[in-house]
């Protein structure tokens, strides 16, 4: 049987602290084994300690490239106190290693140097260090691994405590310390090579889609450098023309998810105008009447409008102001008639699963070939696990992959429990705009539209009444004196959508047509919170700007005050069992 003497394997780059360590491993009987630097440092230190070629009686070869990398090593540090590995051990003559001390090729400092080629880059990829820690640190039972010389204090410390052992605690931490080491020095590595080979699409792939895409700055122009970029595989869009920028990203992807679920939850194709990562508008395409053609400005439109365009017309045309240079999501292939929509109104960037030849055509010439066309892959389905940084910490969660159908709305609290399909698919449409905004958020909806949005208050009340006004102004866009506007000839349209802004926000009607205009009051208008309302403020205020539908999560100590408020006006209040809160 093998005599299991301590014997230790260092092997540092880093050599901050390594005589205080050697010296005192050495002090209490363990056997040092170095490799080439590290042994000659500890001989000059004038310590006993054998080199690691000694024991292979292989010499480090190949300029170092090969070092450490022998059974006799691996097979001391990873054998288990069981019967059957030690006679492996014995039948080869292998002393068991007990203590590991291993810090890396310094990768990242290398490539942050200027001038670093992709050779300097390679010849530091640290190949036999991180066996000896990944080693080590598996087989922490027995062994400890040192990969940081700020432990070495500490770990001498437990060690002369513990006569040799320094408990399985210690080496516990140790080895997650280990672990976490090689796989942040093993993210630097493919960082690295991402920059690299990334970018180029296609691959070995068929599908032509790059891993990586670079970004000419992140959220601000002086956050440089900034990317985007999947760790494994391809990313699941491309740009067809121009070139997205990092917010254009967070909006396409936000606002994707919306418009594919809200086409899988309807079955309708579905369109979103997001502007700032929250939606200005979101509709799917119920045809649109003369009235709405004009309200939306596209009763010109020589093209028939085709679901896709409705939907587009509809979310663009919500909340005009807000969606000015917006970024757009479409469920469907995007068509001629969308193209010419869009062809005509300021706007950063489309998604699209899809685009016909007449309409990439169109898409292609906007803003000299700048506008960003960004195709998406329709089959996409992303990791159910995200993570993101704040300020260095690591935040992870389950994707918010809830279903908003139907059922949500089932448990309806009112006295009034009538609820029609068409509120339901409204409701449907203000809850899955929900999902995607920046909370606090409310959505009043209305014809498979989105009618107004309060995006990311921090108060309830204020998204209510910021939403209710943008429903209000809507509603008052509908006024024929608002559709009869003189515009002189060549105003251009986003002059006139605000001068329509500024006309039906200050503009008293009187008299008879106040009153009549009155008698028309919009109703049957639907409101979704993305958290249960804390007061029943917020149910009054809906119900001015004619909300017959409301649905929120329970869970407010004023729940039944507002059950209460909504059943004064007569609204049908629907509990759902979902908070959906988005950042
Ligand atoms: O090139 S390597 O990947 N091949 C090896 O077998 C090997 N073993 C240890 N580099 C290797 N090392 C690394 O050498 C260690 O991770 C450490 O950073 C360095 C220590 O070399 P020296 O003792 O010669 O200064």
């Amino acid at each position: 049987t093998v005599k299991w003497i301590v014997e230790s394997l260092l092997s540092v780059y880093d050599k901050a602290n390594l005589i205080d360590l050697a010296t005192a491993l050495s002090q209490s009987g363990v056997r040092l084994l170095g490799s080439g630097g590290t042994a000659k440092k500890i001989r000059d230190a004038g310590l006993p300690v054998e080199d690691v070629a000694d024991i292979t009686k292989a010499p480090e070869m190949l300029g170092g490239r090969v070092k450490t990398l022998h059974p006799v090593v691996h097979g001391g540090i990873l054998a288990r106190d069981i019967p059957s590995d030690q006679q492996d051990l014995a039948a080869q003559s292998i002393a068991p290693i007990s203590v590991v001390v291993c810090n890396l090729y310094p990768f990242a400092s290398t490539i942050a140097r200027p001038g670093c080629t992709l050779a300097d880059a390679v010849e530091e990829i640290d190949i036999g260090g991180v066996t000896l820690l990944r080693a080590a640190a598996k087989n922490h039972e027995r062994v400890s691994v040192l990969s940081d010389p700020a432990d070495y204090a500490d770990f001498v410390k437990a060690w002369t405590e513990g006569n040799g052992d320094v408990g399985a605690a210690l080496r516990s931490r140790l080895a997650l310390k280990a672990f976490e080491m090689t796989a942040k020095y093993d993210a630097a590595i493919s960082g690295y090579f991402r920059e690299q080979y990334a970018d180029a699409a296609g691959g070995d792939k068929l599908s032509g889609l790059p891993q990586r895409l670079a970004l000419r700055y992140g959220a601000n122009p002086h956050q440089k450098p900034a990317q985007a970029f999947v760790a494994e595989g391809e990313l699941p869009f491309k740009a067809l023309f121009g070139a997205p920028g990092y917010i254009n990203l967070l909006d396409a992807l936000n606002s994707y998810a919306l418009v594919k679920e809200l086409q899988e939850a309807l079955g309708l194709p579905a369109a979103a105008s997001f502007k700032h990562v929250s939606p200005a508008g979101a509709a799917i395409g119920l045809e649109l009447n003369d009235t709405e053609k004009k309200v939306y400005g596209v009763d010109d439109l020589k093209e028939p409008l085709t679901p896709l365009a409705a939907a587009y017309a509809r979310a663009r045309g919500a909340d005009r102001m807000s969606s000015y240079g917006d970024f757009i999501a479409l469920s469907a292939p995007c068509d001629l008639a969308t193209a010419r929509i869009i062809s005509r109104e300021v706007s950063d960037g489309v998604i699209a699963p899809g685009y016909s030849p007449e309409a990439l055509e169109i898409l292609g010439k906007k803003k000299g070939g700048k506008y960003c066309v960004l195709q998406i892959d329709p089959n996409y389905v992303p990791d159910s696990v995200e993570t993101r940084q704040v300020y260095g910490v690591s935040l992870q969660q389950k994707r918010n992959d809830a279903k908003i159908d139907t059922k949500v709305f089932e448990n309806i609290v009112s006295k009034d429990k009538n609820l029609p399909e068409s509120a339901v698919t409204d409701l449907i449409v203000a809850t899955l705009a929900l999902k995607y905004t920046q909370s606090n958020s409310v959505a009043y909806a209305h014809r498979g539209s989105i009618i107004g949005l309060g995006a990311g208050q921090q108060s309830r009340i204020h998204c209510t009444r910021l939403a209710g006004s943008k429903a209000d102004n809507w509603w008052l866009r509908h006024h024929p004196r608002v559709l009869a506007l003189p515009f002189k000839k060549g105003v251009k349209r986003a002059d006139k959508a605000n001068a329509i802004d500024l006309f039906v926000g200050g503009e008293l009607l009187e008299g008879g047509e106040k009153a009549h205009w009155e008698s028309l009051q919009l109703d049957g208008v639907a409101c979704s919170s993305d958290a249960f309302f804390p007061f029943p403020d917020n149910v009054h205020r809906a119900h001015k700007s004619g909300v017959r539908y409301l649905a929120a999560p329970s869970g407010s100590v004023m729940d039944e005050e507002c059950i209460k408020a909504a059943d004064e006006h007569g609204i049908v209040f629907a509990h759902t069992p979902l908070r959906l809160f988005h950042h």
